[in-house]
């Protein structure tokens, strides 16, 4: 394997202007014919030390078959070009040159689901990062841009009557055999990695949007014929993110037409092709008999975000990959704003963001895969689509907003499309138009670019009680060598009435330690502090935590984020005291004042937001606070605290349970996703979880198995169905009858939808069980597993992984049935198993000794392997380091 360097970048000396491509789709196998215009790189100068003097071209071996190729219609014989594995070298080419090949490719053995490949029946494509040269050779990078000019697709008209790529349709018509043609011509230049094809037999929702400046656009979305339905929510938020993006950035759609496809088989969750946005079904189709309101959410999120990227990635794209942060990060905090903005409370959003960013950025960085937003080297560049590059890759953008103000951060946007509208660009492109935009210097903030791992933020403070002055110390650590520019959010609460009395104000923490004064203070204050998770460190206080600080910013921070944020710090200390057998007395009585408090806060308007205030943290985040991870002892000490708390507001759970059904029930049968319904919903669900996880004796196992079977059956949607079946799976004693049941029901009602069964599936694979390992064995012998499925796959190995106390069980056998499940995955899907080994296995050195041992073990036997793929062994050998 061939590590790639960021510092290496050099421009191509020779460059694609514009591309012609024929699709001949047989069965069993494609013909590509591809005609190349050649012409010289103008970012290229004279003098650049290019390592090749000739046209260079990318393709994989292992999947095209070179048939021809010629140069200005001169037929070139095999000693005429070079070609060596991955690549195929033209020499001799001039400005002009018309360079033509044809390959034969199989989509159909192609499992990897990079390129062209099988779907069900359909077709469809991947390019991104490097997809492309599986389907013909081309410079396969996304510094060339070139126009598309005709993209030609032929097939069997029956079995693919619907024939889609990139732009305008030009023409269409019947050929002879049954088959039939399309024609696609794209007006934007653009890298391969943008490149799409469909052809299928898919049903399509239709609708349009006009925009701003009056341009009428088709919105066209497709799937199989029984999803149509379906995909209204997607269709919706589609037309609601356009909208936004007006609204916010003046950007506007800049075609008249726009494609969705849903496809099943899809590594990713979706793909911004220009105008092709290729969806993985399970971010695009929605109904409320199969989706949960998380499912419905991640359609919208998701459906903006690839939209987003037409301006930034697609208008506006990253010169290499190393630069991919510039379009990730980006639309990632562009769709988290738009999510925030449009259908719930910018609080909500939040939390959820942050949960991802602390359970596996955090995470992701303190382990051998840790790298920078820009990583500085590479040797499969899909292992660096990673939480890295976009959850920190987001926060970074997060706080030139944060530094700048949404005003300055527009300026800086729109110089950046004034700037590079139409070209390849760096990360240090994007911050010189945001610098150059406030006549700000920025860089000192640029280090963000290059620091890997978590920085953190140590705080102190003294009150002079005379003066009423308030001094409050930050001091930064980090990996970075010159100290960070880290925005702190800070507001001060009165001590002696809650109120705040400071509202919210901006630190810029640039040195390694400052302080700020506070001063005509009244009295003593409580500081919130790193408000709405202002930049992406861990905030700890320079002495012991305040536990009494965090319970009362717990009841009064008039930040919602923080608010939520201290009852959480609260509770990891009580469950962290727990699990060490600590005193913890008087900890628990504050978790329980604040419990009471936030169940019972009429000022708590938003139901969501009191259901994330009740709801521990998880088990993952409870691990970031601790120096050894010992997963069966988190989960024991987070469940002796849950039911602890469950036994003591029993009564007040049940009520306000009770309360919220009467709601529901008086709303009626429609189905809504706006953020009230959805806040009773997930508030009635923590109400039942704390409930059935009263469960000690058979009694209360078979009490909270009914109650737990009730609120199953009388479930109108995904969303209660499957936290009822959630709580079931891992139903134990007086309970297993009503689990048995249950796991019977959901998969009748599944009647075979893809959907739903991944959930069955993940749901039971996340069970806590003794005999779990047995149950997710048999899960991987059912009938309806497949290795072939990403969506499947991760259902039950990445959930399996992700089922902490299990996984990690002492006898490692859970290390050793995913041993065996990656070695057979990686013959299958290679991108797939890399990424369930990144969260998995390569973690060990946190687990203590002996778990770690058998963690390696695994490790070292896939690194043995005789036949390993580049993305896997690239994983491996960083946690084998
Ligand atoms: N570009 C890969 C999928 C996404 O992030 O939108
Ligand atoms: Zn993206």
């Amino acid at each position: 394997p061939v590590e790639v360097i960021r510092t290496d970048y050099k421009p191509l000396k020779w460059i694609v202007k514009e591309v012609e491509l024929e699709f001949r789709l047989f069965d069993g196998y494609t013909v590509v014919d591809s005609t190349l215009i050649i012409g010289k790189n103008p970012n290229a100068a004279d003098d650049d030390h290019n390592e090749y003097e000739g046209l260079v071209l990318n393709g994989d071996e292992t999947n095209v078959k070179l048939l021809s190729l010629s140069k200005d219609d001169v037929n070139l014989t095999r000693d005429e070009y070079d070609l060596s594995p991955g690549k195929l070298i033209v020499s001799n080419v001039q400005e002009g040159s018309v360079v033509k090949m044809t390959v034969e490719i199989v989509p159909e053995d192609n499992l990897q689901l990079s390129g062209l490949y099988k779907s069900g029946g359909m077709f469809c494509s991947q390019c991104e990062a490097e997809g492309f040269r599986r389907i013909t050779y081309y410079p396969d990078r996304p510094d060339v841009m070139a126009t598309f000019k005709r993209v030609r697709i032929e097939a069997e008209k029956a079995k693919f009557p619907v024939l889609l790529s990139n732009g305008n349709l030009l023409e269409e018509g019947d050929c002879e055999d049954g088959k039939h043609y399309a024609v696609w011509h794209d007006p934007y230049p653009k890298p391969s990695y943008l490149f799409a094809l469909v052809a299928g037999d898919l049903g399509c929702m239709s609708d349009t949007y006009m925009t701003k400046s009056g341009r009428k656009v088709d919105l066209k979305f497709y799937s199989e014929h029984g999803n149509v339905s379906k995909l209204r929510y997607a269709v919706e938020s589609l037309k609601r993110a356009m909208k936004w993006d007006e609204d916010t950035f003046g950007l506007e759609y800049d075609l008249d037409l726009f494609n969705v496809v849903a496809v099943e088989s899809f590594n990713m969750g979706a793909m911004e092709n220009k105008s092709l946005n290729v969806f993985n079904i399970s971010c695009v189709l929605a109904c409320p008999i199969t989706s949960t309101d998380a499912n419905y959410q991640r359609v919208e999120g998701i459906i903006g975000h690839e939209y987003f990227h037409n301006w930034t990635g697609n208008r506006v794209t990253c010169r290499d990959w190393f630069q991919l942060t510039l379009k990730e990060g980006l639309t990632v905090f562009r769709d988290q704003q738009f999510s925030g903005q449009v259908n719930n409370s910018a609080a909500v959003k939040r939390i959820e963001d942050v949960l991802v960013v602390r359970g596996r950025q955090f995470n992701e960085d303190a382990g051998p895969m840790s790298h920078p937003i820009r990583p500085d080297s590479y040797v499969a560049m899909d292992n660096f689509y990673t939480a890295t590059v976009y959850r920190k890759g987001a926060e970074v953008i997060r706080m030139y907003d944060t530094i700048l103000g949404s005003k300055g951060f527009r300026a800086g946007m729109d110089l950046y499309f004034k700037r590079h509208d139409g070209q390849a660009v760096t990360c240090d492109d994007f911050l010189a138009a945001m610098a150059d935009a406030n006549n700000v210097d920025l860089s000192q903030f640029a280090r963000w670019y290059s620091t890997s791992g978590t920085p953190t933020v140590t705080y102190s403070s003294s009150f002079d009680a005379e003066k009423g002055l308030y001094q409050l110390t930050l001091s930064q650590s980090s990996r970075s060598d010159e100290p960070l520019f880290i925005p702190v959010a800070v507001g001060l609460m009165d001590k002696e009435s809650g109120e705040e009395v400071v509202s919210t104000v901006i630190l810029e923490l640039k040195e390694a330690k400052q302080t700020f004064d506070f001063s005509d203070l009244k009295g003593n204050v409580v500081p919130s502090i790193l408000r709405n998770f202002s930049a992406p460190v861990k905030l700890v206080p320079a002495s012991d935590i305040d536990e009494s600080e965090l319970a009362f910013l717990a009841c009064h921070d008039t930040d919602g984020f923080n608010r939520w944020d201290s009852a959480q710090r609260l509770y990891t200390c009580a469950i962290l005291k727990v699990m060490g057998q600590e005193e913890s007395k008087s900890t628990i009585d504050l978790v329980h004042q604040t419990f009471g408090k936030t169940l019972t806060d009429e000022t708590i308007s938003d139901d969501s937001i009191r259901a994330y205030a009740l709801k521990l943290p998880s088990e993952s985040t409870l691990a970031e606070s601790v120096e050894v991870i010992d997963p069966p002892a988190i989960h024991l000490a987070r469940k002796l605290v849950m039911t602890m708390i469950a036994r003591t507001f029993q009564d007040q759970l049940m009520s306000c349970y009770n309360k919220l059904t009467a709601l529901i029930e008086k709303d009626g049968a429609e189905f809504n996703v706006d953020g009230v319904s959805v806040g009773r919903r997930r508030l009635r669900n923590v109400c039942l979880a704390y409930l059935c996880s009263i469960v000690d004796t058979a009694e209360e196992q078979s009490t909270a198995a009914a109650l737990a079977t009730r609120h199953f059956e009388s479930a109108t949607g995904m969303t209660d169905k499957l936290s009822a079946f959630n709580i079931l799976v891992s139903m134990r004693g007086g309970g297993e009858e009503a689990r048995d049941a249950a796991i019977k029901k959901f998969y009748e009602d599944a009647n075979g939808d893809p959907l739903v069964l991944d959930k069955w599936f993940a749901s039971q694979a996340s069970a806590d069980l003794p005999d779990i390992i047995e149950r997710v064995k048999n899960l991987v012998a059912h009938p309806d597993y497949s290795l072939e499925k990403p969506n499947r796959c991760r259902s039950v190995i990445m959930s399996f992984t992700m089922n902490e106390a299990h996984f990690h069980d002492a006898s490692g056998k859970g290390y050793e049935f995913l041993g065996e499940m990656l070695e057979k995955l990686d013959k299958v899907n290679p991108k797939v198993a890399a990424r369930t080994t990144a969260g998995s296995l390569i973690g060990w050195k946190r687990y203590g000794d002996e778990r770690a041992k058998k963690m390696k073990i695994q490790l070292e036997k896939l690194k043995a392997l005789p036949r390993i793929s580049n993305d896997l062994s690239e994983i491996v050998a960083k946690g084998l380091k």
